[in-house]
């Protein structure tokens, strides 16, 4: 830096000269215009406005010029430091915006493409299906309960009054689990054959009023053929209080179709029997394709009920009051109604899967139509 001098005219001082600072601050601007990169931009700024930059370098020499002189040189390199700092701001903002729209082109993920991450897999139609079901019940005010696959004799036939010899037994072709060694046929444990055990589980674990859905796998000795499975889902229905009649299972069964299948859904009961219910009846509801249209029409068959307008559900009626004094209830007092149903059957129909096959073996081009559900 020079030294204080009073007779000194700063057009002297060589970094002073205007035709000086003019430069530097040109050189300033061209390198800034000449950067390419947000990298160079910011090498130029320090070349140029730095401790040691020729600018900053005339600016400490305004510190060593006579009073009257200072005022001159200061308004010209303060000029010129302005118009490098404008320039330096203008061509970052400039090249940050390129940047930013260069990033979202090379960032865009085009969320049309078909991905290539294994897929996480879904819940099976007969899980979600069966969910549903409870849904309708819970809101309702039923609980959902549950019990064991492998059941005691007594709560798979006796309890449900379904005698030793009696016909039902054989009908419903049990599994059986075997005994310790040496008493192979003695077990009375069974893999239970429908969900009605858990009335009678439901029964003894609660006081009247019992309203409870009790969804489950039970098992079978039948084949695996298009409408029949070995192991299947059930979901029962079961409701003990006084003065329950045929009309409030009606009711309920109605109620139960219109959740799942829409507004205007019908049911019918026809006769039937079950040991653990009297009056038993088998439930029907109203064609939900054709709502009955096709009956007697040729020109509109219907292939969901094969033109019969209705498709069978299940079973239902009033809970036998032998089966309620099994469970510790009171006939005289409280009376019962149940329903139980096949989960793959209503799939089948509900959602036109002809073979009940698909539904076992896993394959997800079978599971992936249903919704892709974790
Ligand atoms: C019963 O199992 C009674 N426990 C239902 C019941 C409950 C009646 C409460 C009264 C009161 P059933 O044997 O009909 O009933 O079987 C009920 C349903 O299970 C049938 O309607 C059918 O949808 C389904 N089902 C029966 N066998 C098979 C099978 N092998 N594969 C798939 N679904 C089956």
């Amino acid at each position: 830096m020079s030294a204080p001098n009073k007779s000194y005219d700063p057009v002297e001082v060589e970094a002073l000269k205007p035709e000086e600072i003019e430069r530097m601050r040109d050189e300033a601007l061209a390198a800034f215009a000449a950067a390419d990169s947000l990298d160079a931009l910011q090498e130029a700024k320090v070349a140029h406005t730095g401790g040691t930059s020729p600018l900053s370098l005339a600016n400490r020499e305004i510190g060593a010029l006579p009073p009257h002189a200072k005022a001159e040189a200061g308004k010209r390199v303060g000029m010129a430091r302005g118009a490098v700092s404008k320039a330096f701001a203008a061509r970052q903002a400039e090249l940050e915006a390129e940047r930013d729209a260069r990033v979202l082109v090379e960032e865009a993920v085009d969320v049309t493409l078909p991905y290539d991450r294994t897929p996480a897999g879904a819940r099976h139609p007969l899980t979600t299906l069966s969910e549903r079901i409870e849904d309708v019940f819970v809101a309702m005010g039923y609980e959902v309960a549950e019990g064991p696959e492998v059941e005691a004799e007594w709560f798979n036939f006796d309890a449900l009054n379904i005698g030793p010899d009696h016909p039902a037994r054989g009908m419903q072709d049990t599994f059986f689990v075997q005994g310790p060694k040496g008493r192979e046929t003695e077990s009375n444990v069974v893999l239970r054959t429908h969900t009605s055990p858990v009335q009678i589980r439901s029964m003894l674990d609660r006081e009247p009023p019992v309203y409870v859905i009790c969804p489950g796998r039970v098992y079978r000795s039948d084949e695996l053929d298009a409408t029949h499975t070995p192991v299947f889902m059930q979901v029962e229905l079961l409701a003990v209080d006084e003065g329950l009649t045929m009309s409030d299972l009606k009711g309920t069964l109605d109620h139960m179709v219109q959740a799942l299948f829409g507004e205007g859904m019908t049911t019918r009961l026809r006769p039937n029997f079950f040991p653990f219910t009297e009056p038993s009846a088998e439930m029907d509801m109203v064609c939900y394709v054709c709502r009955g249209e096709s009956v007697g029409n040729p020109d509109r068959p219907c292939r969901t009920c094969s033109s019969e307008g209705w498709i069978e559900l299940g079973g239902c009626g009033m809970v036998n009051p032998k089966v309620l004094t099994a469970a510790g209830i009171d006939p005289e007092k409280y009376s019962g109604f149940a329903f139980g149903f096949g989960i793959e059957r209503m799939l089948m129909f509900r959602h036109n899967v002809e073979d009940m096959r698909d539904m076992v073996e896993g394959d997800v081009r079978f599971t992936r139509p249903f919704g892709m559900e974790i």
